[in-house]
């Protein structure tokens, strides 16, 4: 697949990148900041934000050969105002699915959160799994953005009848480092593994899944990315003996989101 990855310059965009090339797959890279050295992968500056630099970005590339997908990993990864994260959240996945519709690339691949239900206390889990059909429960303005922007997903996918795969991804991170990352780490190579699996699942509409490892202690439902071929491989739990207790791990553990729930997030909006 030839394959526009958006915030390519990013943590999880260098991998995904790297991980998409090694499995055979074209990449296109996008992002706010010029290429880290990926050898000659095709580039573009510019910031998602902008609708008529992203409508340039595919119609350059649909004259030398047409995109298949997007991973859209832009966007800024923490809280900020809420203009600031509709922004990063809505307004640049708005750009990309419009010039997604006005030149025929049918499936993209999100960066979701599980901060679009990080409210949700771990106590109110049905069967201690939190499954897609929850309902959305932010925890921050950039919960908000994540949400509004599955909301963005799932009419784009009813209008247009585009691919439309939500992965809302737990703590990617080279390893776990703290016990709430016991229950939500996603390593790098699941990574992978996941977004290769949501740009090829046949026919999923618009979906959800939980981007977490394979997790013993996790607190999402893996089910969903099971369905569409998601297979994790590693487990949080190979590092459980090495990480130390620490006091704020209750307040973490209260609700799903982790800090993200807690009080030093809350301002106006
Ligand atoms: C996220 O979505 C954030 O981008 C990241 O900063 C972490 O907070 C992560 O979730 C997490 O929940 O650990």
């Amino acid at each position: 697949m030839r394959v526009l990855v958006t915030g390519a310059a990013g943590s999880i965009g260098q991998v995904v990148t790297l991980g998409l090339l090694e499995r055979g797959h074209d990449v296109v890279g996008l992002d706010r900041v010029p290429a880290p050295d990926h050898g000659d992968l095709p580039w573009h500056t510019l910031d998602c934000a902008d609708p008529d630099a992203v409508a340039a970005v595919f119609a350059e590339q649909s004259a030398e050969r047409p995109l298949d997908a997007v991973v859209h990993l832009a966007g800024h990864p923490g809280e900020a105002s809420l203009p600031d994260s509709l922004t990063s959240h809505v307004v640049t996945t708005a750009a990309l699915l419009d010039a997604m519709v006005e030149h025929g690339v049918r499936r993209l691949v999100y960066a979701g959160s599980n901060h679009a239900v990080g409210h949700t206390p771990r106590r109110e889990l049905p069967g201690e799994l939190l499954d897609v059909d929850t309902r959305p429960r932010p925890d921050t303005f950039y919960g908000v953005g994540k949400v509004a922007a599955e909301g963005l997903l799932s009419l784009y996918a009813d209008r247009y009848g585009l691919d439309l795969v939500s992965c809302r991804i737990g703590s990617f991170l080279p390893e776990p480092t703290t016990v709430r990352n016991l229950s939500t780490w996603l390593s790098h190579d699941d990574c992978v593994r996941m977004v290769e699996a949501a740009l090829t699942a046949p026919a999923p509409g618009f979906a959800v899944l939980y981007g977490i490892s394979a997790n013993t202690r996790a607190w999402w439902d893996l089910a969903p990315g099971r369905a569409l071929g998601y297979e994790p491989r590693d487990d949080a739990e190979e590092w459980a003996d090495r990480i130390a207790a620490r006091p704020e791990d209750d307040a973490e553990a209260a609700h799903v989101g982790g800090p993200f729930a807690g009080e030093e997030f809350y301002r106006p909006a």
